[in-house]
């Protein structure tokens, strides 16, 4: 197992879309694992592989308070969707610092193989429905951010940028 580096925001390979997983390998398991351990040492809660520049359609996720219940989700599908929606705090180990407020559905259902290839299908409340939202939205190449106003976005595309020149001098 290893830590993956995590791409940082506004760098363009966030915006790939991701492919979907074609058959279950050692190398997709060890990258899984991988992933995992990332998300744990980043103290996140959720991980998409888009964001360790991986572009498959793979999530791992742990909301639970004891951090000992990873969930992996492979192909992930939305199937069914609460009318109901809900503006919460979110942030991104891709956007380090920044939190904001994105409206999402309270509940959804999502179809998604599991690491052995057996589909599972998962009914999402509270948090865990908001991350599954946020990791998804990451596979089709879009972030938290861009659902922000242009003027608050293009204030954190500055101040990251400003941070990362500084990093690499
Ligand atoms: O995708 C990611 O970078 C992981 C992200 C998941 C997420 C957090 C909050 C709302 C939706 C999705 C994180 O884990 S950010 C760091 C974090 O642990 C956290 C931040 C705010 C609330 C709860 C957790
Ligand atoms: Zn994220």
């Amino acid at each position: 197992m290893a830590l993956l580096n995590i791409l940082c925001y506004p760098d363009p390979r966030l915006n790939t879309v991701a492919k979907p997983v074609k058959e279950i390998t050692n190398h997709t398991l060890t990258l899984i694992e991988s992933m995992i351990e990332t998300m744990y040492e980043s103290n996140g809660i959720g991980l998409a592989a888009t964001q360790v520049d991986v572009h498959e359609r793979i999530i791992v996720l742990d909301v639970s308070d004891e951090r000992d219940s990873p969930m992996v989700l492979i192909n992930p599908e939305i199937i069914w969707t609460h009318s109901e929606r809900v503006k919460g705090e979110e942030g991104c180990l891709s956007v380090p610092n920044t939190y904001d407020g994105v409206e999402r559905a309270i509940e959804i259902k999502v179809k998604a193989l599991d690491k052995s290839g057996s589909t599972q299908e998962i009914h999402a409340k509270e948090l865990l429905a908001v991350c599954i939202q946020h990791e998804m939205d990451h596979l089709i190449g879009k972030v938290f951010v861009d659902y922000l106003s242009p003027l608050k976005r293009n204030r954190i595309k500055t101040k990251l940028l400003k941070l990362q020149r500084e990093e690499n001098h």
